[in-house]
């Protein structure tokens, strides 16, 4: 297994339902990641550890998901100088995901994470491998050919449609 690229982090198990899809889309893209549980409020001590130790580890970039008072990607952005891209979970413990959302996304100057969309892990999966894109081919290359089969997929879908008409496609 090469050394991995990609940190995953999130704050309990309960949010693994949502950020497998981070872990699936990095294994299909080819990008070595690792994933790990690390809560903000449980187990701050690890928290402050895995941050610090980050760039020196070889990650690149750090996904980190958390739900309801989100506070793991903000303190995580708050102790490295790798991009965190953060993911807002709709939890056990939100209220709507407003509350997940707003917690990831509203940061203070000079300490930016890049948040996705509610239960966006997929998302937040395809940003990393674009970010680790920008000084690896490979992925690079893995990146266009997945995105080629986004766009073939619709490509095929609007010509059905067109040929078969709406009705015997909807
Ligand atoms: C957050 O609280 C976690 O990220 C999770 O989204 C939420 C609920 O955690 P559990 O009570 O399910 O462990 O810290």
């Amino acid at each position: 297994m090469s050394q991995p690229k990609v940190g995953v982090i999130m704050g309990s198990q309960s949010d693994l339902r949502i950020m497998k899809e981070a872990a699936e889309i990095l294994e299909q893209l080819k990008v070595p990641f690792e994933l790990t549980i690390v809560s903000a409020h449980r187990t701050p001590e690890r928290m402050v550890e895995y941050a610090t130790s980050a760039r020196s580890r070889g990650l690149k970039v750090i996904i980190a998901g958390a739900g309801g008072a989100a506070h793991l990607p903000g303190m995580v952005a708050s102790m490295t100088t790798l991009p965190v891209i953060g993911v807002p979970v709709k939890s056990s413990n939100s209220i709507d995901g407003w509350d997940s959302v707003l917690s990831i996304l509203q940061m203070p100057g000079g300490i930016p994470v890049a948040t996705v969309a509610l239960d966006g892990a997929k998302n937040a999966g395809i940003l990393a491998a674009e970010i680790i894109s920008t000084f690896d081919d490979e992925i690079a290359s893995n990146l266009e050919s997945y995105k080629k089969e986004l766009k073939d997929k619709v490509l095929k879908t609007a010509d059905a449609v067109e040929t078969k008409g709406w009705r015997a496609e909807s």
